[in-house]
């Protein structure tokens, strides 16, 4: 009877970790990101407008490790640039997306947009997206964050981040640096409490194999 408590006090602490799990491969940009299509499941697809716009890794400003994402659009009106990456998701499930980011460049002018589509796998379509995070990096590495819910009917959520330039931008110029990337679910209070109980117990039997 202890060993099957046991048992499900480490199933519990296990899905804790697991929901705590950052579900992005290459989030601090280390490798390289691809521009090859799809799949995007494990992998950064980068995209841009062309001439004038680029989406690439480099060493100019890592936050950690050696490499940074670099987005920038010079003096291109209506372009764009960026990355996404498909992740595993649960309809139902809030997921919070964050990661750090800063500018080089006095005024930045560019927009920024971080979303998450969700898509189906099945039916390979969206079902729907965010509305976007506009908020402007500063001269310093700060952190965004998107909260959301998945919808019912998503499975996939296509986790996007861009700069553009189809507002009123005086020159359609900039640069964006961005690093250390996560999308983690967030555990529900009920998984939370579970986690603390089989924690508790865990310990417990410890102590008494101990005494
Ligand atoms: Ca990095």
């Amino acid at each position: 009877m202890k060993r099957l408590a046991c048992c499900v006090c480490v199933i519990a602490l296990l899905a804790a970790n697991q929901a705590a799990a950052n579900l992005f491969a290459n989030p601090s940009f280390e490798d390289p990101i691809t521009y090859d299509g799809p799949p995007f499941l494990g992998l950064w697809e980068g995209f841009s407008g062309g001439a004038g716009a680029s989406s690439a890794t480099d060493t100019t400003a890592p936050r950690t490790g050696a490499k940074n994402l670099t987005l920038s659009i010079t003096n291109t009106n209506n372009s764009f640039a960026g990355v996404f990456q498909d992740v595993p998701v649960v309809a139902g499930t809030i997921y919070n997306y964050t990661g750090w980011f800063k500018t080089p460049s006095n005024p930045l002018d560019l927009g920024v947009e971080g979303r998450i589509e969700w898509r189906n796998s099945v039916s390979d379509t969206e079902v729907s997206r965010t509305p976007n995070l506009t908020t402007s990096p500063t001269s310093d590495y700060t952190q965004f964050l998107l909260t959301a819910t998945a919808p019912a009917g998503a499975d996939i959520g296509r986790v996007v981040y861009a700069v553009q330039t189809f507002g009123p931008e005086p020159t359609n110029t900039g640069v964006v640096y961005l690093d250390d990337f996560s999308i983690v679910a967030v555990p529900e209070p009920a998984t939370v409490a579970l986690g603390a109980v089989a924690g508790l117990a865990l310990l417990a039997s410890r102590r008494r194999r101990v005494a």
